[in-house]
């Protein structure tokens, strides 16, 4: 561990499961009978634009009124640390809150977009939004009523997937924190990872699909065992 001088922390919604965001497949995973894979998708927006825009207008409101919790604020410490000490730190998230930034984590790539920003698909600009987009309101840049939210659903490319693999490339410690390894790309990062060289750690509340491929996986609430685990990399 002493040798680790590059880390790729990958989280999902696990981390911000105690500052009361739903997670997607826990209990269910259905929101009002859907399935997620039935609503984050580009068929479903176009079938039902109405139905899509609500489960994210209202997504959008509640992460508003949510708080990082000890798992974001351990994150943001050793974000801050590590690269105060010269060492490199990415965090991409798969989440769409903004928890990570919140906590003070300077640098954080959302590979399945935010939340907090509206797509408008006739000028390709993103602008920050915190309201709802039921209503259909105007791109703040070019008028059109072409607004969708800037998310990554199903079928579709995530971002920042270049920076990302040549972090995996480069990275001496791969650690996922809180998904379940359910979703790809993100679910292969670690096999990437370790095809690269890097260790790599499971941080979860239980054995995630992919748990076999980790080199270590500790099982938690991400609220306890980030903080340790924080603590422990950053004493080495
Ligand atoms: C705790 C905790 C606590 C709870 N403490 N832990 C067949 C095979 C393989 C792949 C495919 C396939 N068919 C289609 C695909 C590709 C598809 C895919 O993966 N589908 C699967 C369903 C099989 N992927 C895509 O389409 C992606 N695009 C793509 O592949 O493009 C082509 C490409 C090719 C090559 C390279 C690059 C690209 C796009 C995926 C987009 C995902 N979008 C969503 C919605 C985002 C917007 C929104 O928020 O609505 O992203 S879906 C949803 O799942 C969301 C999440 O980011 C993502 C992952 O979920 P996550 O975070 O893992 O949450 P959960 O709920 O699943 O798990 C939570 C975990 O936390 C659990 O394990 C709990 O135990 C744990 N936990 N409480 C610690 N307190």
């Amino acid at each position: 561990m002493s040798d680790i001088r590059k880390i790729v922390i990958l989280t999902g919604a696990g981390v911000s499961a105690e500052s009361g965001i739903d997670t997607f497949r826990d209990g269910g995973g259905l929101w009002e009978q859907h399935r997620v894979e039935d609503v984050a998708t580009p068929e479903a927006f176009a079938r039902d634009p109405d139905l899509v825009l609500r489960f994210y207008d209202m997504r959008r409101e509640a992460i508003q009124t949510k708080l990082p919790n000890a798992a974001h604020l351990a994150l943001a410490k050793l974000d801050a640390q590590w690269r105060q000490a010269g060492r490199e730190l990415l965090i991409v998230t798969q989440n769409v809150d903004d928890l990570h930034e919140r906590a003070g984590a300077a640098r954080v790539l959302h590979m399945h977009g935010e939340h907090l920003n509206a797509w408008c698909t006739a000028c390709d600009v993103r602008s920050r939004w915190t309201g709802t987009l039921i209503e259909r309101p105007p791109c703040p840049e070019c008028g059109e009523t072409a607004l969708r939210p800037d998310v990554v659903w199903f079928g579709e490319m995530p971002y920042e997937m270049d920076t990302i693999f040549s972090a995996l490339r480069e990275a001496d410690l791969f650690v996922s924190i809180g998904t379940s390894g359910a979703v790809y790309p993100a679910a292969g990062f670690v096999r990437n990872a370790r095809e690269f060289g890097a260790a790599t750690l499971e941080l979860n509340l239980e054995p995630s699909q992919g748990t076999a491929w980790f080199d270590e996986a500790r099982h938690g609430p991400a609220t306890q065992i980030v903080p340790q685990w924080v603590e422990e990399i950053l004493g080495k």
